[in-house]
């Protein structure tokens, strides 16, 4: 199947047209056929000569409706367009052709419609001049009746040749299906239906509904009126959603496929065509089948910032198109940067942006990225439609080469200075390295650590640095010379002076599993509790606390605190009378 939204000025034929080709009327509602003209879009479709299928968006000329028209080519790749022979070019074909070109619209048709009223020639010379100067360039015209049916076998033919050009629909891409309508059928609840440009849609598949944060799943499926299991790009498709309540979404809203697509309310854009030099500061951006008020910050020449009034599920290199709605005028089209643009809050940031911007051309491209955003996720990538085809250096993180190398200096030095400036600790906490550096993520502080630095029970230092730093190491090497041979005897406080141990080196010979606290200012080396523990497993059970100060030769300074420890491990138990027994 492919899709062709009409354009063209009010009561120029496109409706005419479309019901000649398809025996379909595509004025759906009474008031548009009472009325004789077109409010909403209308869909219709045919089979082809050769057998494809074409299936017509018809969107209304009048002035008025210009937003639904909007919303109807937006997802549309191909446009016919229609200009009546007796009244040649008007301001909605000069409008709606703004809007093709300013969309990028690069496959499109003329129909020179009414020529039983009037010579299609001058209509047709002028139509195809315009057109030729659009993204759409030179295009086939074909002169038309309705009324008659004259030159309806040829629109097909050209209709088919049309079909042949289009390049093939990307079926394995994301789906973004703009939804251009919503209703209830009863019995089934909430269908949606949209242009589905690209990817692929089966029933049962989960999607994201932008703007709401529940996923919604699709219960059935329709194209041209037929009810499908799957439905591939390009197709007009009719969605049913499970669940989900009809007031909940309509026109501009998108479903999408889970996870790859961010929503953003803020994008950097170049204006592609003429950019006005006074862009107004607000206006409406068009997208998709989505309609929303912007705020319009110039950066560069031919680059601003929009600010949405709700985010839209943009991706880098998306087409769109800026309105003045008051002024019944489309002000350009865009091409969308970055979607996810840093803030500019320094001064000076809004020009340095602008350089940035200047370079970019809305292709996707992952190095740049990387070089601009240094660390970033590859799912957030994914999300602005960069595909991310690096080797992560953590978890998803990406990174730029550069940088990478850069904070893997930085993390040196800072650990060295860490060091230095606390020598007493074995190496510097990962969490301060993380804050030091600005890291998102603590698996970006493991995954800098590089040989002959390790990261050893959450602080980062040198190999060996959670062995004891030198003056602590040189105050325990005392102590086991001294009280090697009578391992239960500790030092007294003033001793422990002369042997080089203050609060804070004993803290580290603690931390570092060198030496044993018992109580403040009572320490033993470490391998006494196993010692202490086979000397009382030797004495007669229960024994008494003096039984086990004579048997391990110390003093009660040592014996109590020494035993309640064994009793809070549970090597030892208490026994109501004060004497206590070894568990075996
Ligand atoms: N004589 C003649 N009349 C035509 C032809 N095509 C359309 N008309 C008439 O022109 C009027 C407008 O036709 P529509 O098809 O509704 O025009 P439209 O472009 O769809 O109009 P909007 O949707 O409102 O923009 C109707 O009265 C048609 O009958 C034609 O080829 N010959
Ligand atoms: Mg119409």
């Amino acid at each position: 199947m492919f899709v062709v939204a009409t354009a063209g000025h009010v009561d120029h034929g496109k409706s005419t047209v479309v019901r000649a080709l398809t025996g379909m009327e595509p004025d759906r509602w009474a008031e548009e056929r009472r009325r004789g003209m077109t409010i909403d879009l209308g869909f219709a479709w045919t089979t082809l000569p050769s057998g494809g299928t074409v299936a017509f968006v018809d969107v209304p000329g009048h002035e008025r409706f210009v937003p639904n028209m909007l919303a109807g080519v937006g997802p549309v790749p191909a446009a016919l367009i229609v200009v009546a022979a007796d009244e040649g070019w008007m301001p909605q074909s000069a409008e709606h052709l703004a809007a093709l070109d300013a969309l990028g619209v690069a496959y499109g048709l003329l129909a020179v419609t009414r020529a039983d009223l009037a010579d299609p020639g001058p209509a047709t010379a002028h139509a195809r001049a315009e057109i030729a100067a659009t993204s759409l360039g030179a295009v086939e015209a074909v002169a038309v009746s309705g009324l008659t049916g004259a030159g309806l076998p040829e629109l097909r033919t050209a209709l088919e040749r049309l079909a042949a050009r289009l390049p093939p629909p990307m079926v394995d891409d994301p789906v973004r299906l703009w939804v251009d309508r919503s209703f209830t059928v009863r019995g089934s609840g909430t269908v949606v239906t949209g242009t589905l440009g690209a990817g692929r849609l089966r029933v049962g598949d989960e999607l994201e509904l932008a703007g709401i944060d529940e996923p919604v799943r699709v219960r059935g499926l329709h194209a041209l009126g037929e009810a499908r299991s799957e439905a591939a790009a390009v197709a007009r498709v009719a969605v049913n959603l499970r669940g989900t309540p009809r007031d909940r979404l309509g026109r501009g809203d998108a479903l999408l496929t889970p996870g790859r697509f961010h929503r953003s309310d803020l994008v950097d854009v170049r204006l592609t065509g003429d950019p006005a030099a006074d862009l107004p500061a607000t206006l409406t951006l068009h997208v998709g089948s989505a309609a929303v008020p912007v705020r319009v910050r110039p950066l560069g020449p031919d680059t601003v910032r929009l600010r949405l009034a709700r985010p839209l599920p943009l991706l880098v290199g998306d087409r769109a198109l800026l309105r003045d709605p008051g002024r019944h005028h489309v002000s350009g089209g865009v091409r969308v940067l970055d979607v996810a643009p840093p803030p500019l809050a320094r001064r000076g940031a809004a020009a340095a942006r602008a350089q940035v911007l200047a370079e970019l051309d809305g292709q996707p491209d992952l190095a740049g990225e990387l070089r601009r955003r240094r660390l970033v996720r590859a799912s957030a990538l994914i999300r602005m439609g960069v595909p991310a085809h690096a080797a992560p250096v953590a978890g998803d993180w990406l990174a730029d080469p550069a940088h990478w190398r850069r904070l893997g200096d930085q993390l040196t030095e800072e650990v060295a200075r860490y060091a230095r400036e606390h020598p007493l600790e074995p190496g510097m906490p990962a969490d301060a390295l993380r804050q030091r550096l600005a890291l998102p993520d603590r698996v970006l502080v493991e995954a800098l650590v590089r040989p002959p630095l390790r990261i050893h029970a959450g602080r980062v230092g040198a190999a060996g640095a959670d062995a004891l730093p030198e003056p602590v190491a040189r105050a325990v090497q005392r102590v086991r010379a001294e009280y090697g041979d009578r391992p239960f005897r500790a030092p007294e406080a003033d001793h422990l002076v002369d042997l080089g141990l203050g609060p804070r080196e004993i803290g580290a010979a603690v931390r570092a599993g060198a030496l044993l606290r018992l109580a403040d200012n009572v320490v033993l080396l470490p391998d006494a509790l196993d010692g202490a523990v086979r000397v009382l497993a030797g004495l007669p059970q229960p024994f008494t606390l003096s039984a086990a100060r004579q048997a391990l030769d110390t003093t009660r300074r040592v014996a109590v605190p020494l035993l309640e420890l064994l009793d809070r491990r549970g090597v030892t138990r208490r026994l109501p009378d004060d004497a206590r027994i070894v568990v075996t």
